[in-house]
């Protein structure tokens, strides 16, 4: 048998300066040096070769593989220098580009009108005071004159704790701690996250905020109530607003009312925002319940108070012209970046 490492060795030089990758160099190593590789099998089939012919004919083929070998390695080291050399020009960096700049962040439209809201209470020396999201059943309804299966519970959609705690319903729980632990005289707003069981559509949202407010001194009367109320609203909305009390309930206040103000869109003629009626109603209040007042230790006959609650969402869509709530929720940064 004819031992030529020639042919084979003229093939694999050839496939080889051909490869252009790293797998394809393993592939012609397995073709030829491998277990069952090319110059295998003949190293292989040395025994069947007159025992004279056999040294030379072994030197000659573990010559010809180590030849295979290192074109393998030849080329291997020229594809990684290649390769290395494209990706030096692909990913060189230009040093003389000018900077991406910073992206500034903006504060979000409800955070800027909560600002608003606190800025004139606390301009008129009301304290701004806070109080737990998760609340008991006495802060959040009874002592708010609202005992146990007083119907207006059903009204809040409350999402109650395995333990009996509630995420409160409104922020009036805040009031009812600053009753019990401070003396009249007493202003505060409370504004803050507050929790109810509703889907969510263009006005409502599970979770909202409120700012609550609560005068009680010697001599508060329904006429303090109106003024600041009413100052208040024209303040935030910056416009000279036709403010109307309508008589409501609310088994935390009596009397109590519903505040509306002529359309800050339309002025009054009718558009989408007021439904065509001309009217928004932007808020409840009333003076406080003297239940409500004792309950929390405050002398009734003394003192007497006003509070009101309005949803600061709604009031941020009102202001700024916003058609669904829901946005303020999403936070897509093409709807923020418009309130900067
Ligand atoms: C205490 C006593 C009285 C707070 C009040 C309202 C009227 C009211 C709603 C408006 C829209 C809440 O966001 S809303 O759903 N609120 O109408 N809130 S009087 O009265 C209080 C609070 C605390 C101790």
């Amino acid at each position: 048998m004819a031992i030529d490492t020639d042919e084979i060795l003229a093939n694999a030089s050839q496939e080889i300066e051909a490869a252009q990758d790293p797998q394809a160099l393993d592939e012609m190593r397995v073709r030829y040096l491998g277990r069952k590789g090319e110059l295998t099998a003949l190293l292989r089939n040395l025994g069947r070769l007159p025992a004279d012919e056999r040294p030379q004919a072994g030197a000659r083929i573990n010559a010809a593989k180590e030849r295979v070998q290192s074109l393998i390695d030849i080329r291997r080291g020229f594809l990684e220098t290649d390769q290395l050399q494209s990706q030096l020009t692909d990913e060189v960096v230009d040093v003389t580009l000018p900077g991406r700049g910073e992206q500034t962040g903006s504060v979000h439209p409800v955070t800027q009108a909560l600002s608003r809201i606190e800025e004139i209470f606390v301009g008129a020396g009301y304290d701004v005071v806070d109080g737990p999201e998760i609340e008991d059943d006495y802060h959040n309804f009874q002592a708010l004159n609202m005992p146990p299966h007083h119907p207006a519970r059903a009204m809040q959609d409350t999402l109650y704790l395995e333990d009996g705690m509630v995420l409160r319903t409104h922020t009036s729980p805040v009031q009812v701690r600053v009753m019990e632990s401070c003396e009249p005289p007493i202003r505060v707003i409370c504004p803050g996250r507050v929790y109810r069981r509703d889907s969510p559509d263009p006005s409502h949202t599970p979770m909202f905020h409120q700012v609550e407010g609560l005068v009680v001194d010697e001599g508060i009367s329904m006429a303090d109530l109106k003024g600041t109320v009413a100052e208040f609203l024209r303040l935030f909305f910056e416009q000279d607003l036709d403010v109307r009390f309508r008589p409501s309930y609310f088994p935390f206040t009596e009397p109590s009312a519903e505040v509306d103000v002529g359309c800050v869109h339309c002025g009054g003629e009718g558009c989408s925002t007021c439904g065509y009626s001309g009217r928004l109603e932007v808020m409840g209040c009333g003076m406080v319940h003297p239940k409500v007042l004792e309950m929390s230790g405050i002398d009734s006959e003394r003192y007497t108070g006003f509070a009101f609650g309005f949803g600061v969402d709604r009031m941020t869509m009102l202001r700024y012209k916003v058609d669904d709530v829901r946005v303020f929720f999403e936070n897509d940064v093409r709807f923020l970046k418009q309130f900067r």
